[in-house]
């Protein structure tokens, strides 16, 4: 696929992927999810040589400012769940990735931007970030899961203000409350996720992916998240990878991990 509304390049393997519609202050359209989809769940889902993506928007206003507000015409009780469920999918792609998914926030972060960065499994935000759920605003609510992972990372009582007042969070207050990760100064946002990344370049890809798939089960209501932990603990314990992470240490050398 040709992608238009992304731009997409590895370096150092590293994955960096920017909603590419500067004008339109990144808003997701129906083309930006099929291309998302794209990225997470087919052409880079089996890459294992891939360390780690960096999420991030075009130009130096916006993360992301929400779903295309202009494409969101009149539609039906049918329609509206589809698109509410295809979009909720596509971000659990990026969720579960086999690797860290870093949202690098330069900028606005609303409503489906917000969960976009939510979807990631860390945010870096820049001084100018600010995060928002408007969509009450809009006579709607937030349909990408938005209204489940704000509780899942800021708790409910200021997760419930948040949601109701539309009122937009700060970097600081943002880091205050645990939705970011760090708050850097605006242009650094990029070279801060490549460094929380490289962090875990070395580490085992296997235990990296059950980390993520144990981490995840928490808040999976079909999962006990214990049981999804013991059994890919033991999964790992079968793996090349655990030998030789063991034995590097009693050897007192570097591992190797081959992913096996
Ligand atoms: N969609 C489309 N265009 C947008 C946009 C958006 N979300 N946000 C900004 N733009 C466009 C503006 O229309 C403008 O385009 P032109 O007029 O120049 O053609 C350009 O970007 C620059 O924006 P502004 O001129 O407004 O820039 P300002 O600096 O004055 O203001 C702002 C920046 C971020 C405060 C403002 O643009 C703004 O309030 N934007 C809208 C924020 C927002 O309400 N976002 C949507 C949240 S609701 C659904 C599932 C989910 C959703 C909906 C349906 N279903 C399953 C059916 C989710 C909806 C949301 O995300």
């Amino acid at each position: 696929m040709q992608y238009q509304q992304l731009l997409v390049e590895e370096k150092n393997d590293i994955l960096f992927v920017t909603i590419n519609r500067e004008k339109a202050l990144n808003a997701l359209n129906y083309d930006t999810f099929t291309e998302l989809e794209h990225v997470f769940g087919k052409q880079y889902a089996k890459r294992n040589d891939i360390i780690g993506v960096v999420i991030t928007g075009a130009g130096e206003k916006a993360f992301v400012a929400g779903a295309d507000i202009k494409e969101l015409t009149e539609m039906d009780a049918e329609k509206g769940e589809e698109l509410s469920q295809r979009g909720q999918d596509i971000f659990f792609l990026i969720e579960r990735f086999h690797r860290p998914v870093v949202a690098a926030v330069n900028g606005f972060a609303l409503g489906g931007g917000c969960e976009l960065s939510m979807a990631c499994q860390m945010r870096v935000a820049g001084e100018k970030a600010r995060f928002g759920l408007p969509e009450l605003n809009l006579g709607l609510i937030p349909g990408y899961g938005g209204t489940q992972r704000l509780i899942q990372y800021i708790g409910k009582a200021k997760a419930m203000e948040y949601l109701l007042t539309s009122d937009m969070i700060n970097a600081a207050d943002a880091l205050q409350l645990g939705l970011v990760n760090y708050v850097v100064p605006a242009g650094e946002e990029v070279s801060k996720a490549v460094e929380i990344i490289e962090k875990t370049r070395n580490k085992g890809p296997l235990a990296i992916r059950k980390a993520i798939e144990a981490a995840n089960a928490y808040f999976d209501s079909c999962m006990d998240g214990y049981i999804a932990e013991s059994e890919a603990f033991g999964d790992l314990c079968m793996s090349r990878d655990f030998r030789e992470g063991t034995s590097a240490f009693v050897e007192k050398r570097k591992a190797e991990f081959k992913g096996k």
